[in-house]
């Protein structure tokens, strides 16, 4: 049997774990649970929204009346700026550690009905720039800023207004933790930076393309996990968001549209998805470190079904059955205009 067809493990360098992908699978029966698919054409203002420009949100505060993009601390913040809480460290097997840090929720658009894909390039790479900033401003005393946005109701979004979040802390947390350490040893092993290197070896292959630029690709990549992962990497050397200039900037905000496009186009919905950024943690020279983003979303073959990670994800290891190589062809192959933009 072919690589493609075959049970086989991939390795996800970043990660250091192991992704079983079992092709031959991809054609079994799905009896189980059918979600209704997000299709809504919702107004450009509502009124019962707590994100709309104007409105009164849950916590009693008012937002401006704002036109491009609005930025305000979380109402109900999962951290808090003030200092952690008293913690015992004596006993090795109930460790607790202090939480320090500052939420904030950034609404992309006054335009309640369009999320990223279907909005302007111009008015994506303002959010480019506001993610930037906010950076720049939460990494001066923080330890790490986590940029991210929750989508669609799969994913437990609460709001269908095109928005994301950002939290930042005093450590590090878990993921961009170890992708850390596996960049650091990647680097001192091989002399290159793992994902500059790798972003080059997969504008060369093409078989993983999603869509790419001068400066950007985006990739299924190798070792994917969800069906339709995405890995959005820069092809120059970038560390964090605030460093990009402004044609990399640009250029980020037309790939981000290609790839919401391509991901709303897939299903004809409005695709769900937690996205967010990996930039390198603090503000010192970390050359092992390239900015990127992941895409996680969680349907399969269908607006209406989608991936469990369940059973043997959560007791082995990830395991996939469409191929990233398959997955990565059917995205590249729609058509790049948004569905609903047709006539
Ligand atoms: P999602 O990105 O998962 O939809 O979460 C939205 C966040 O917005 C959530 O953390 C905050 C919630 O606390 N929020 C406010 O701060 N004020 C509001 O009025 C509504 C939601
Ligand atoms: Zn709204």
């Amino acid at each position: 049997m072919a690589f493609s067809e075959q049970p086989h493990r991939r390795f996800n360098p970043l990660k250091n774990e192991w992704v079983l992908v079992s092709p031959h699978r991809a054609k079994r029966p799905w009896q189980g649970q059918q979600d209704t698919p997000d299709s809504a054409v919702r107004p450009m203002h509502d009124a019962d929204c707590y994100l709309c420009a104007g409105n009164e949100r849950a916590g009693g505060l008012h937002n401006s009346d704002y036109k491009n993009v609005f930025i305000f601390d979380n109402d109900f913040a999962a951290l808090m700026p003030s200092e952690g809480c008293e913690v015992d460290n004596g006993k090795p097997l109930f460790r607790a550690a202090p939480a320090n840090g500052t939420c904030r929720v950034i609404c992309f658009s006054p335009d309640h009905g369009k999320t990223l894909p279907e909005m302007a390039v111009a008015d994506i790479r303002a959010v480019v720039d506001n993610w930037a900033a906010q950076e720049a401003e939460l990494s001066a005393n923080h330890a790490y800023v986590q940029i991210f946005e929750n989508k669609g109701a799969m994913m437990g979004c609460s709001s269908p207004h095109p928005h994301g979040q950002i939290w930042a802390t005093d450590y590090v947390p878990a993921e961009p933790a170890r992708e850390d350490e596996t960049q650091a040893t990647w680097f001192t092993q091989q002399q290159s930076a793992m994902l500059l290197t790798y972003a080059a070896q997969e504008v060369e292959d093409g078989a993983r393309t999603v869509a790419y630029n001068d400066s950007w690709i985006a990739v299924v990549p190798y070792w994917a996990s969800w069906p339709y992962e995405i890995l959005l990497l820069p092809r120059f050397t970038i560390q964090r968001m605030s460093m990009l200039e402004p044609d990399q900037r640009d250029r980020l905000a037309e790939i981000m549209k290609a790839v919401t496009t391509a991901y709303d186009n897939l299903f004809q919905t409005s695709f769900p998805y937690s996205m967010g950024w990996h930039g390198a943690p603090g503000t010192v020279d970390a050359p092992h470190w390239q900015l990127h983003a992941h895409f996680y979303p969680p349907l399969l073959r269908s607006a209406s079904v989608r991936k469990f990670m369940v059973g043997y994800e959560m007791l082995a290891e990830a395991q996939r059955d469409l191929t990233p190589e398959t997955a990565a062809e059917n995205l590249r192959n729609l058509s790049k205009i948004h569905y609903r933009s047709k006539p």
